[in-house]
């Protein structure tokens, strides 16, 4: 997989991808990731890359011309499955979505900053737009990093024990039951007996009863 970021503060998205699992992943060149400056993009000597928006109010927009120099240059170079347009207005980020997203080949994350990008961006060149929650963050760097950590620790080779990413939370649109590592007994508090019965398939029912019991309680809408 490769990825190409495009955005205005990169010194703002780069740490996440220089430690553990995503810079092991990188480093075993399951995944590239490339950052692009919007500001090498621009015009002029002030290098200016947004403007304020037509019809007035507050906040600045992220001019088309950068970013349309930037994704067509991109593009000459390769064939992308998406352009994603990192945006609280986009469709919420679940693992369905994450699934799906790390089975492509070559993706554009761009991260909308400000009040956003000039329409004529999303019309002309974003094919999907994704937010991360409902709540504001103040540019789509942040929410482009969750998005990559969430992908690329789905790509084949990237976790250790290739199995856990299928017992995660959320996989089966169920959460993952309680775990206990030493000691036994803590404090009084003991691990539950089955777990040190070395009785797997018991082990798995009582896995099952409890990610089913925690999602009642606590995510009884993953259910529905
Ligand atoms: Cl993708 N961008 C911004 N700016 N805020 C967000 C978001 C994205 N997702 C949730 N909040």
């Amino acid at each position: 997989m490769r990825i190409d970021i495009i955005t205005v503060l990169p010194e703002l998205l780069k740490s996440p991808f220089e430690a553990s699992i995503l810079k092991r992943a990188i480093e075993k060149g399951l995944v590239e990731i490339h950052f692009h400056n919007l500001r090498d993009y621009s015009k002029g000597n002030y290098k200016q890359v947004d403007d304020y928006q037509f019809g007035g109010g507050a906040g600045m927009v992220l001019m088309v011309e950068p970013i349309d120099k930037c994704i067509t240059q991109l593009k000459k170079e390769r064939d992308y499955d998406e352009v994603i347009y990192m945006t609280p207005d986009g469709d919420t980020l679940n693992q369905a979505a994450a699934n799906e997203i790390s089975l492509k080949k070559n993706l554009i994350i761009l991260c909308g900053h400000y009040k956003g990008v000039d329409q004529r961006v999303r019309d002309l060149f974003v094919t999907r737009e994704i937010s991360i929650g409902d709540y504001v963050l103040s540019g789509g760097e942040l929410a482009a990093a969750v998005l990559c950590d969430s992908i690329i620790r789905l790509l084949p080779g990237v976790l250790n024990d290739e199995t856990s990413a299928l017992t995660d939370t959320f996989q089966d649109n169920l959460l993952a039951p309680p775990v206990y590592t030493r000691p036994s007994n803590y404090k009084g508090m003991e691990v539950p007996e089955i777990l040190l019965s070395g009785d797997f398939p018991k082990i798995e029912q009582w896995r099952e009863e409890q990610a089913l019991e925690r999602t009642t309680k606590k995510r009884p809408d993953l259910l529905r």
